[in-house]
């Protein structure tokens, strides 16, 4: 499939690959419209479906993530709109399905959905220029795609609050010290240790980083005993799978695993 709002590549070296997925609107700053959400949607699917890949990469460009969505697509619409259909609900929640790892390499403004599609991922990597806010305030809105949600469980109440209520933004150290970014690193070399860290888990068990995210995903979003009993059953499950055999047989004879993957 070709598509016009985003780039798709796929870089690495080893048995499984890095999908990496470009948001490319540069001149309205990678603002969120249905034609890039809908590529967006479809190119986590083919990667997710593909067995050659094992963790996929969203990146923008040096200026942005992503500046939210666009607000030139959303300015006029009805009730009516909003709720049955158009960009503002489609393909959202497609990130979700993906089990597989994503990534999100952040660089420039990650504002509004920008930041929501940011949060949506399993890692941020900041580039030292990132910037992250949920300005919706300032447009006489609220955030619609998670922040009010997954902001406070990322950086605490307070942060969040102020962040929510006043617009500010807050850049790439602020954003690692609040634990809403894994990592800060030079935006010269943003891509090159997204995509780093992406062939270290290439290198990994599939079906266990499938199941650390659902573990993950599961104390996210539920209480602590739902989370840890959901990590009891998928810890004895893995007991079934030949890569689990592969770690400790490998571990115990002093050499490099060879996951298969099942
Ligand atoms: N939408 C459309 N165009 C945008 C845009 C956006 N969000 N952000 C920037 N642009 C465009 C600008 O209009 C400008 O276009 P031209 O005038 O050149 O044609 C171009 O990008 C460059 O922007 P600026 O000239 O403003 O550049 P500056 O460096 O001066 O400022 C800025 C950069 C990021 C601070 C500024 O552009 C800005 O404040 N942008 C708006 C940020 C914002 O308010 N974002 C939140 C939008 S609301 C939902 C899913 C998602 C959402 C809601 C519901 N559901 C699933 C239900 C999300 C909502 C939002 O994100």
């Amino acid at each position: 499939m070709s598509y016009e709002c985003i780039l798709t590549e796929v870089r690495g070296e080893g048995a499984r690959k890095t999908g990496l997925i470009t948001l490319n609107r540069p001149k309205q700053l990678n603002a969120l419209n249905g034609q890039l959400m809908d590529e967006l949607g479809a190119a986590l699917l083919a990667f997710e479906a593909d067995e050659g890949i094992g963790c996929i990469v969203i990146t923008g460009s040096e200026k942005a993530f992503a500046a939210g969505a666009d607000i030139a697509a959303m300015a006029t619409l009805g009730y009516m709109e909003a709720y049955t259909g158009g960009f503002i609900t489609r393909n959202w929640e497609t990130i979700r399905q993906v089990r597989k790892p994503v990534i999100a390499a952040v660089a420039g403004f990650a504002l509004g959905g920008g930041n929501e599609l940011a949060m949506m991922c399993d890692i941020i990597l900041a580039a030292d220029t990132a910037k992250f806010g949920q300005p919706e305030i300032k447009l006489g809105t609220i955030p619609g795609a998670g922040g009010t949600q997954r902001l406070p469980r990322a950086v605490g109440k307070a942060k969040a609050m102020e962040l929510l209520l006043t617009g500010r933004m807050m850049g790439a150290e602020e954003a690692e010290r609040a634990g809403l970014v894994a990592r800060v690193v030079p935006a010269a070399s943003l891509l090159d240790e997204a995509l780093a860290v992406a062939a270290q888990i290439n290198e990994l068990s599939g079906p266990s980083l499938m199941m650390i995210k659902e573990c993950v995903n599961e104390a996210y979003e539920s209480g602590l005993s739902t989370g840890v009993r959901t990590e009891r059953h998928m810890f004895q499950s893995l007991f079934g799978t030949e890569d689990q055999r592969e770690g400790m047989a490998a571990f115990l004879e002093k050499r490099k695993p060879a996951f298969r993957h099942r």
